[in-house]
């Protein structure tokens, strides 16, 4: 994780503003048009194969993003800075992967305002049930929008954070809908190719 290592202390933008598979390369601007950023925060390098789901997501609606590593318990301090300081970086979104009795989520939720959507983690002998418990159980007061464990739930943070930043940026929300009428194509595909193998 050599990449990885490299934004330990400062975040790291990523644009991909030629590629997507969305929309034809003519429509897609530099980036989203607002330069909102979403951060991918994560509480261990040991994380980050399940939450590049998410940056590959962000990099693909050509979405500015940073990389963030922070523990609840193992850096604390580093965690409350990054929180209490998001919203003024233009950061609009955050994604937070954990494992294991995963309070980073909620301990960041505690210090923004901001949207907050909690990716629990496989990571320990309980299989991520933990980590689902630790994030989604938040008292009355502090949300955290959880998603499923692993690697869907990765994927799924992103598209939400996608959704949340295209309910003002009308580039944005037309790349969304492009996705979603491109998913349920695929399905239509995959009726074929399937009926297709079961005549053969
Ligand atoms: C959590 O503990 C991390 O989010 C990670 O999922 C888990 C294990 O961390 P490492 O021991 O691999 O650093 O805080």
């Amino acid at each position: 994780f050599s990449l990885l290592s490299a934004v330990y202390y400062s975040p790291y933008f990523r644009f991909d503003p030629f590629f997507t598979p969305f929309i034809p390369e003519q429509e897609n601007p530099l980036m989203n048009k607002s330069n909102d950023i979403v951060s991918v925060v994560m509480g261990s390098d040991s994380d980050y194969p399940v939450m590049e789901e998410a940056v590959k997501i962000l990099d693909a609606f050509s979405i500015a993003n940073e990389v963030f590593l922070t523990s609840a318990h193992r850096s604390p301090t580093r965690t409350s800075d990054f929180a209490r300081k998001a919203a003024q970086r233009n950061v609009k979104a955050i994604i937070v992967g954990a494992g294991a009795a995963a309070h980073l989520a909620g301990v960041i939720a505690s210090q923004t305002p901001l949207p907050v959507i909690g990716v629990p983690i496989d990571a320990t002998a309980l299989h991520g049930l933990d980590a689902l418990l630790s994030t989604v159980q938040m008292p009355g007061g502090v949300p955290v929008a959880t998603m499923a464990v692993g690697k869907a739930g990765a994927k799924n943070a992103a598209l939400l954070a996608v959704r949340i930043l295209s309910l003002n940026d009308e580039v944005l929300r037309q790349r969304l809908l492009t996705y979603i009428d491109t998913m349920s194509q695929e399905v239509e595909k995959r009726q074929e190719d399937l009926l297709q193998k079961i005549r053969a």
